[in-house]
C-alpha cells in the first residue's frame, strides 16, 4: 500500500486537482442554469436578460455543455490518471505531457466558452447542424477532445513502462479499467473529430457554403452514444475497485470485471443509430441491427450489477448483515462517499431500465424528443455518474488538499437530497414525456400546453430546486474543505482485493489490443455502409442558421 500512497505523488496530485477545479466550476454553472430551467417548467417566467442568459435556449445550451461535456470530461481526465498511478504503484510517464494536456483542454474550453456564454453558440450540447455556432466553439471543443487523446497516450506510455518492469504480470485492475475506458473513448471519438474537421469547422469559418445535417448528426451520434460510457466507466471503476473496500468487503470477481470492460470496448460504439431512429435517410435495417447491438451492450451492465451487488453483499454480511436484502442496510451508510455511490447505483437501476425502453425501436417512437429522454439522462449521467463523482470527490478532494472533509453530515444530507430531488424531478419528466411534452422547449410559453401536464409541471420545479440546493451544498462543502478545513493527511481508500483474482482469467482477458481490433471491425460493419452512402451522396448545400 505504501507504493500506492507515494505513486500519485505531488505532481500527479496537482494535476488531478487542476482538472477537478475546472470540473467543479463547470458544475456550478451547470446547476445554476438547470435550476432556472426547472423553475421555467414549473411556470415561472425565465429570467432572460441582456447581461447573462439571453434566452431559455441559451441556458439549455450552457447547461448541457457545462454539465455533460465539461464537468464529466475534466473530472475523468483528472481522476483516471490519478487512479492509474496508484494502481501501478509508480508515477505515470511524463508529468510534462500531463500538463500540456491540461492546458490544451483548458485553452479549448476557454475558446468554446466565449461564444457559448456570449450567446453565439446556442446550439445545444449536441450542436446539430444546420444550427451554426461561432467557429471558436467547434475549434475549442475539438481541442478538448484532442486533450483526451493525450490522456490516452500518457496512460499507454505508462502502461508500457510498467510492463517493462513487470513482464508477464497482469495489469492491475484499476489501471486496466482506466486504459480500456480511454481506449474505448479514443476510438469512439473519431466520428466527432471527422465531423468537426471536415464539416463543421470549415463551414463555420465560411470556407464552404453548406453542410449536410444528416451526415453531421450521424457522425455526432457515432461518438455521442459511446460518450455516455466514457462518463459511466469511471463510475464503474469506483464501484468495482474502491466501493467494495470502502464498504469493508471484497470484489466478487476480477475476471468478470475485466470481461465487462472489454465488452464495453467492443460494443459501445457501433450503436449510435438508436439516437436516430426517427431520422429519415438511414435504412431501417441498419437501425434495427444497431438496436440489437444496443441490447447487447446491456449485458456488461448486467454483469456489473451482479458483480457489484455480490461484492457489496460480502461487505454487508461481513458487517453482520443477514437476510436476502437486509444486508444492504448494514453497509456503511454513514460514510458520505459510500452513501452517495450506493444511491447512485440504486438510481441507475431505474435509469438502465429506462434505457431499455428507449432502445426498443418502436417504443422509441413514443418517447423520442419528449421529456421522457430528459428524465432518462438525469437518472444516468445526472445521477449514476454525477452522484458517483460527488462521492469520489468526498475522499479525493480532502486527500488532494491534505485537509479533512469540512462536514460529513452536510455531505450525507447533500447525497440524500440529490437522490430525493432526482426521484421527484425525473419521475415527473418521464411521465410528462409519456403525456407528450416535448423536450428542449420553453414549455411555459407553448400555445399547445396540455391540461394533462399542468399537475406535474410544478414537480419539475420542486425536484430541480432540491437538486440545486444539493449541488450548492456539495460545492460549498468542497470549497470549505479546500480553504479552511483542518489540515491532516487524508489517505485515499485502498483498492479492493478480489475473491476471484485476475490470475483466474484466461490470458486474453488481460490484453487490450486484440479487443481494439474487434472494436474497429464492429464499427466498420455497423457504420461502414451507411456512412459511405451518406458521404457519396452528400450535397453539402445546407447553409447555417441562427434562429436565436
Ligand atoms: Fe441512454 C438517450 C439507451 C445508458 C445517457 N442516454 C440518452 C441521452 C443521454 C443518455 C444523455 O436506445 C440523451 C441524448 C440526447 O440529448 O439526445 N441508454 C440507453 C441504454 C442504456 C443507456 C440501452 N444513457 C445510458 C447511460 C448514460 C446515458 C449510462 C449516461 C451516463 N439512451 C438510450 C437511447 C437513447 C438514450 C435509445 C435515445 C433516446 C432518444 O430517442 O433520443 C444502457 O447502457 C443501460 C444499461 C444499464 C443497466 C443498469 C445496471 C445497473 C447497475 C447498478 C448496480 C446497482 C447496485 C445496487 C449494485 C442495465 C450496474 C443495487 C443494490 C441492490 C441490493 C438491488
Ligand atoms: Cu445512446
Amino acid at each position: 500500500m505504501s507504493d500506492q500512497a507515494t505513486a500519485a505523488g505531488g505532481a500527479e496530485r496537482r494535476l488531478t486537482g487542476a482538472h477537478l477545479l475546472v470540473a467543479n466550476l463547470a458544475l456550478l454553472g451547470g446547476i445554476l442554469t438547470g435550476f432556472l430551467q426547472g423553475l421555467e417548467h414549473a411556470g415561472f417566467e425565465f429570467p432572460a436578460s441582456d447581461y447573462f442568459l439571453r434566452s431559455y435556449y441559451h441556458s439549455v445550451s450552457m447547461h448541457g455543455v457545462l454539465n455533460v461535456l465539461v464537468w464529466t470530461t475534466f473530472f475523468i481526465c483528472g481522476f483516471l490518471p490519478f487512479i492509474a498511478a496508484r494502481a501501478y504503484g509508480m508515477p505515470l510517464a511524463s508529468p510534462r505531457l500531463g500538463w500540456v494536456t491540461f492546458w490544451v483542454m483548458a485553452l479549448g474550453l476557454v475558446a468554446a466558452a466565449v461564444p457559448l456564454v456570449g450567446n453565439a453558440a446556442t446550439v445545444m450540447f449536441t450542436f446539430y447542424a444546420p444550427l451554426q455556432a461561432h467557429w471558436a466553439f467547434y475549434i475549442g471543443l475539438t481541442l478538448v477532445v484532442v486533450g483526451t487523446w493525450l490522456v490516452t497516450w500518457r496512460l499507454a506510455l505508462s502502461q508500457r513502462r510498467w510492463r517493462a518492469q513487470h513482464p508477464g504480470a497482469r495489469t492491475p485492475l484499476p489501471a486496466f479499467m482506466a486504459l480500456v475506458t480511454m481506449a474505448m473513448w479514443t476510438l469512439a471519438s473519431v466520428g466527432l473529430a471527422a465531423s468537426m474537421l471536415f464539416l463543421l469547422i470549415p463551414w463555420s469559418l465560411g470556407l464552404v457554403s453548406g453542410t449536410d445535417p444528416l451526415l453531421t448528426r450521424t457522425l455526432f451520434w457515432l461518438t455521442g452514444h459511446p460518450i455516455v460510457y466514457f462518463w459511466l466507466l469511471p463510475a464503474y471503476l469506483s464501484w468495482y475497485t474502491l466501493v467494495p473496500r470502502q464498504a469493508g468487503g471484497r470484489l466478487f470477481s476480477d475476471p468478470m470485471a475485466r470481461g465487462s470492460f472489454l465488452l464495453f470496448l467492443v460494443l459501445s460504439s457501433p450503436l449510435g443509430l438508436h439516437h436516430q431512429v426517427t431520422d429519415p435517410g438511414i435504412h431501417e435495417g441498419w437501425k434495427l441491427f444497431q438496436a440489437f447491438l444496443t441490447f447487447a451492450v446491456f449485458f456488461p451492465s448486467l454483469l456489473t450489477f451482479f458483480n457489484v451487488v455480490a461484492s457489496l453483499e460480502s461487505a454487508g454480511r461481513a458487517r453482520g448483515g443477514t437476510g436476502v436484502f437486509a444486508w444492504f442496510a448494514r453497509l456503511p451508510w454513514s460514510d458520505p462517499s459510500v452513501a452517495a455511490q450506493l444511491l447512485a447505483m440504486l438510481m441507475f437501476c431505474a435509469g438502465g431500465i429506462g434505457g431499455l425502453i428507449n432502445a426498443s425501436y418502436n417504443m422509441n417512437l413514443i418517447v423520442h424528443n419528449t421529456t421522457y429522454v430528459v428524465g432518462h439522462f438525469h437518472t444516468t449521467v445526472g445521477t449514476a455518474v454525477t452522484l458517483t463523482y460527488m462521492g469520489i470527490s468526498y475522499w479525493l478532494i480532502p486527500h488532494l488538499c491534505g485537509r479533512v472533509l469540512w462536514s460529513r453530515r452536510m455531505a450525507l444530507a447533500q447525497s440524500w437530497l440529490w437522490f430525493a430531488g432526482m426521484l421527484i424531478f425525473s419521475t415527473a419528466l418521464h411521465e410528462l414525456g409519456l403525456r407528450g411534452m416535448p423536450r428542449r422547449t420553453m414549455i411555459s410559453q407553448a400555445a399547445y400546453l396540455q391540461p394533462g401536464w399542468s399537475g406535474l409541471m410544478p414537480w419539475v420545479g420542486v425536484g430541480g430546486t432540491l437538486l440545486f440546493i444539493s449541488g450548492c451544498l456539495y460545492l460549498l462543502n468542497l470549497f470549505l474543505t479546500a480553504t479552511v478545513s483542518r489540515r491532516a493527511e487524508v489517505p485515499a481508500p485502498a483498492f479492493a482485493e478480489a475473491a476471484a483474482p485476475a490470475e483466474d482469467a484466461p490470458a486474453l482477458l488481460g490484453r487490450i489490443r486484440p479487443w481494439v481490433v474487434v472494436a474497429v471491425v464492429m464499427l466498420v460493419v455497423a457504420y461502414g455502409p451507411t456512412l459511405t452512402r451518406l458521404v457519396v451522396t452528400s450535397q453539402l448545400n445546407v447553409p447555417g442558421l441562427r434562429v436565436w
